[in-house]
């Protein structure tokens, strides 16, 4: 490991927080925002005025951060990510500045409660899903473990939709989060930047006999940075979070008669109002929209000049650069950064090729998310030709080279045939640029999310890129911060794991392991079912406010929670519901375990079966929940708006981790380890960041169920499976099914369901049926879920692997996963403050 940065001796001590000074401090706020005191404020306004008064204490630490940053000049990474999904700030901030407790005691001196001042913030769902919460967890870590960091993304207006439920049927709602301002952000206009799109490049030669290029006839966007803090955990450290809005470069001209000046001023304005105005709700789905690759260019193009001057103002060999910055890009949607430095160091810092080149390769790293076809960038020549003429000749010349260096390694290699290569590995081919080529060629790094993930990237999807570039591809097993999603999201169970193992967990998870030896204590057993109980209890009462409808606590909670799509199986875990729902009807005597079947997702909105599936869930939920028949034994509840906030209140209360996508699909999850952290137990396949949950806590404390990854791949390999066999086969599945189309969930209208079936079954034969392997994997899941209800009614032992999944935790926090980022790819030094 790399020696620490220090510009002291001793790390800082988080400064007694002084309550009556806050106090004061938050009615002060009310009256100078408001003109009201704190009797006649509303509870916006208390979030407000609690808000700034806590922003006033983060303040003091960045400018003290930045100044440490600016004296020791350390090299800093910038996570480039489209997607930041950091929910709220306020509670998090309180955590992280050890401040949260104190707080909550001083408000409620002043007759408020934190909780429903919390409630108050809208999230910034500034992201899908898996990769912009990690993003939000890095940044957490990072500046928890002292490490200089930019964040930079897109200050979207709108985030991710807000999800309203009607009918059973998803509908989206604009999510309008910067309605009542941000009190924790900071419009830095000093740093604006203006990016250029389309128009053409000229070349005329200098002076010297330089080739000069410029951009011509262009449209113009002014991207102007909002700062977040980002607080890093007792240690004073904050670093920034910087997304950019877009601005008009000219305000209107109202005197210019001037037709072409009046034109482009109204292009330019709507070119702003377009750019940064909503987040794309697609998860782990590519839809190639030219708004999309505008956004990218859009905050790609401001962070690279800036982290440029930024360097400059402190250094004057840019040859250098490298030493002092690292880019990280959060899979593809960042790429064009490698372009636009090449771009940057050619046309504004007169550089050759070879030495921007060397510069820029020495930047650039890569995250890959994914291996599903149809998430993959691709862009057609055309549009990014003409949205990005400059950058497209540079891609170009990436390309030409590249074909040379593939020709130069195979040619003379027996049995290699050079143009299917280059067909497989040429960064622009039939009529297309491949973003991820791009990445892998002109990255340093490039990482899988989870050990599974990165060996079928090698050996698989990347195959060619591996034989080629072995030395560039490590794997990186995704964490999670425990600050947030314990600390913050379960107080119960943070503040019983602190009385049993000390507190040390909080910086470093794997102390928790610590909590092993009170596995099989009856007390501690009997303390955690209780805590355990108490979050139920809690979750049930937002289910109850939320959906009206009563669950019991004492049932085993079964949660789903994620994004809805087709590879992550929901349809399973329905399906299977039905099933033991036909096993009740058909056998009223059996003893049945009572369970309620939790579920939370929003669909991409334009994925037709995603959205079926919700209103599937929706109607299930309604006919088993008011059937008197089966005694409230099942009950299904589809939590509306799936976010970062209720997430906590749902980890918290999970008996049961559902992580059943189809093996090989899911590069590692996330929500797995939230999970686990939290003492679920999870019921699931052998993929992404699963394997590694069960090789830390033993399967004996998991249920794995279905095929390998390495048998999906077989299968595909040979043209799939038939789905037919099993349905003629196996009665229950066919009675399923059958319940599908024949109105049984759907007594309106019995063909509702159709699409999911025929995606199953697909009996006309037109496409690929059960291409997730559904129907394959049924019977084995229904065996998994039979052994989650024997091992529930054993109470003591279900609390020992309960415990042990917390125990065994240690391993995903988003700590360890930044410091082999540190180690193995960034090569920051810590920075510890006065
Ligand atoms: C997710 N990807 C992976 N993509 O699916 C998940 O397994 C992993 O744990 C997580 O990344 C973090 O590594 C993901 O969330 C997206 O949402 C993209 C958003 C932009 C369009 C393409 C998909």
């Amino acid at each position: 490991m790399k020696k620490s940065v220090v510009a002291s001796e001793k790390p800082v001590k988080a400064k007694e927080f002084d309550k009556e000074l806050f106090k004061r401090s938050v009615e002060y706020n009310v009256r100078t925002l408001y003109r009201k005191n704190l009797e006649e404020a509303d509870a916006q306004q208390i979030f407000q005025a609690v808000s700034y008064a806590i922003k006033d204490r983060i303040v003091e630490n960045w400018m003290e951060t930045q100044k440490a940053y600016e004296k020791e000049d350390p090299k800093m990474v910038y996570y480039m990510s489209m997607e930041f999904l950091m929910g709220r700030a306020l509670g998090n901030n309180l955590i992280n500045l050890k401040a949260y407790k104190p707080v909550a005691e001083a408000l409620e001196e002043l007759g408020l409660d934190l909780n429903l001042i919390e409630d108050q913030e809208p999230d910034a769902a500034l992201g899908n899903g898996g990769l912009g919460r990690l993003a939000a967890c890095f940044l957490d870590s990072l500046a928890t473990l002292g490490y200089p960091a930019y964040g930079c993304g897109i200050r979207y207006r709108y985030g991710m939709f807000k999800q309203e439920i009607r009918d059973g049927y998803q509908v989206e709602v604009p999510d309008n989060w910067l309605m009542n301002g941000n009190p924790f952000e900071l419009r830095r206009p000093e740093y604006a930047k203006i990016v250029k799109f389309g128009g053409y490049v000229s070349v005329h030669t200098d002076e010297n006999g330089r080739n000069v290029f410029t951009q011509e006839g262009y449209q113009s966007v002014k991207a102007v940075p909002f700062d977040f803090p980002i607080v890093g955990y007792g240690n004073g450290i904050v670093n920034t979070l910087r997304i950019w809005d877009a601005e008009p470069v000219e305000c209107f001209q109202l005197d210019s008669f001037d037709k072409g000046d009046y034109q482009k001023a109204v292009e330019q304005e709507n070119l702003a109002r377009n750019i940064v105005e909503v987040l794309y709700p697609n998860d782990n789905h590519y839809a190639g929209k030219e708004l999309r690759l505008k956004q990218q260019y859009f905050f790609i193009s401001a962070s690279v000049q800036e982290a440029v001057e930024k360097y400059m103002r402190k250094h004057d060999d840019i040859h250098k650069f490298y030493e002092k910055v690292t880019f990280q890009l959060n899979d593809t949607h960042p790429t064009v950064a490698i372009a636009e430095l090449m771009r940057v160091l050619m046309d504004d810092y007169y550089l050759t090729w070879e030495e921007a080149w060397e510069i820029t390769t020495k930047t650039c790293a890569y995250t890959n998310h994914t291996i599903m076809a149809e998430a993959l960038e691709k862009w057609p020549i055309e549009l990014f030709s003409r949205l990005l003429p400059r950058i497209y000749q540079i891609v170009e010349e990436i390309n030409r080279r590249f074909i040379l260096d593939i020709q130069q390694k195979y040619s003379n290699v027996p049995g290699v045939d050079v143009q299917e290569k280059i067909r497989k590995m040429a960064i622009i081919y039939d009529g297309q640029v491949k973003m991820a080529h791009m990445a892998i060629v002109a990255g340093y790094s490039v990482n899988g999310v989870a050990r599974l993930h990165t060996e079928i990237l090698k050996t698989q999807e990347l195959k060619d890129f591996y034989e080629m570039f072995p030395e560039r591809f490590n794997n990186k097993t995704n964490g999670i911060t425990q600050r947030r999603f314990l600390l913050h999201a379960n107080p119960l169970l943070a503040d019983w794991v602190t009385a049993h193992v000390g507190d040390d967990w909080i910086t470093d998870l794997p102390q928790i392991s610590r909590l092993k030896v009170y596995a099989d204590d009856k007390k501690a057993q009997q303390e955690f079912m209780n805590i355990k109980y108490q979050n139920k209890v809690r979750l049930a009462k937002y289910i109850l406010e939320h959906n009206g409808i009563e669950v019991d606590p004492r049932s085993i909670f079964d949660v789903q929670v994620k994004r809805l799509h087709e590879y992550k199986r929901q349809l399973l875990n329905i399906l299977h519901v039905m099933y033991l729902y036909n096993e009740l009807k058909e056998h009223p005597e059996l003893d049945f375990y009572p369970r309620t079947f939790i579920f939370g997702a929003k669909a991409a909105a334009g994925y037709r079966n995603a959205k079926l599936t919700i209103k599937l869930i929706n109607s299930v939920a309604d006919v088993v929940n008011n059937d008197p028949a089966i005694n409230g034994k099942i009950k299904v509840v589809f939590i509306e708006n799936y976010n970062v906030s209720n997430a906590e209140i749902i980890f918290a209360a999970a008996d049961v981790s559902e992580q059943i996508s189809t093996a090989s699909k899911e590069a590692s999850g996330t929500g797995n380890m939230k999970f686990m952290l939290n003492g679920a137990l999870t019921l699931g396949t052998m993929d992404g960041a699963n394997v590694e949950i069960v090789e830390e806590v033993g399967e004996e404390n998991a249920f794995i169920f279905g095929l390998s990854a390495q048998e999906v791949i077989n299968y595909e390999n040979h043209g799939g499976y038939d789905p037919m066999e099993i349905f003629n086969n196996d009665q229950d599945v066919r009675k399923v099914l059958m319940q599908l189309i024949n109105g049984t969930y759907a007594p309106g209208d019995p063909e509702l369901f159709r699409p999911l079936y025929n995606s199953l079954l697909n009996t006309q034969c037109t496409a690929k049926a059960d291409t997730y392997f559904i129907l394959k994997d049924f019977k084995s899941y229904a065996e998994a879920q039979k052994k989650v209800e024997a091992a529930y009614r054993d109470e003591d032992n279900w609390a020992k692997s309960a415990i042990l999944n917390v125990a065994c935790s240690g391993k995903f926090t988003s700590d360890r996963t930044i410091q082999q980022y540190v180690d193995e790819i960034w090569h920051l030094d810590k920075v510890v403050l006065k």
